[in-house]
């Protein structure tokens, strides 16, 4: 089986982020690359990459597989985060302040419909459905 280009990127900034190195890299041709991994409406994935840019986060919803990872790149300016309180999702979750070009990865282990927001900007709004 060959993991597909997508899973393998977001493999590969996982590691980093266990090295608490992954966001210090972030931005430049090799995040620009995994930001095709997310598919809005598409089918259940293992691995996607939302990308926050003019205030939104694309895609806004993405299905993911129990296990599966999703990470978080701000492409503005303004700093932004992608988090929830834990009462609007299975588990609580929080990338942390993401300045401009960094990522964060997080894993959903629980299954549900994760909402979550910027703490920055309370009107921008997303989810993730892991299935
Ligand atoms: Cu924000």
């Amino acid at each position: 089986m060959t993991p597909s280009r997508a899973a393998a990127l977001a493999l590969g900034c996982s590691a980093g982020v266990l090295a608490s190195g992954c966001g210090d890299e972030g931005g430049g041709a090799a995040a620009t690359a995994t930001v095709r991994t997310a598919q809005p409406g598409g089918p259940t994935v293992r691995a996607a990459t939302i990308e926050i840019a003019s205030f939104k986060y694309r895609p806004d919803s993405i299905t993911l597989a129990a296990g599966g990872r999703v990470t978080w790149v701000n492409r503005d300016t303004a700093p932004h985060t992608a988090q929830n309180t834990g009462e609007d999702g299975p588990a609580q979750f929080d990338t942390g302040r993401l300045t401009r070009g960094r990522h964060r990865s997080i894993t959903f282990s629980k299954p549900g419909t994760y909402t979550y927001y910027c703490v920055y900007h309370r009107f921008m709004e997303a989810n993730v459905i892991v299935r």
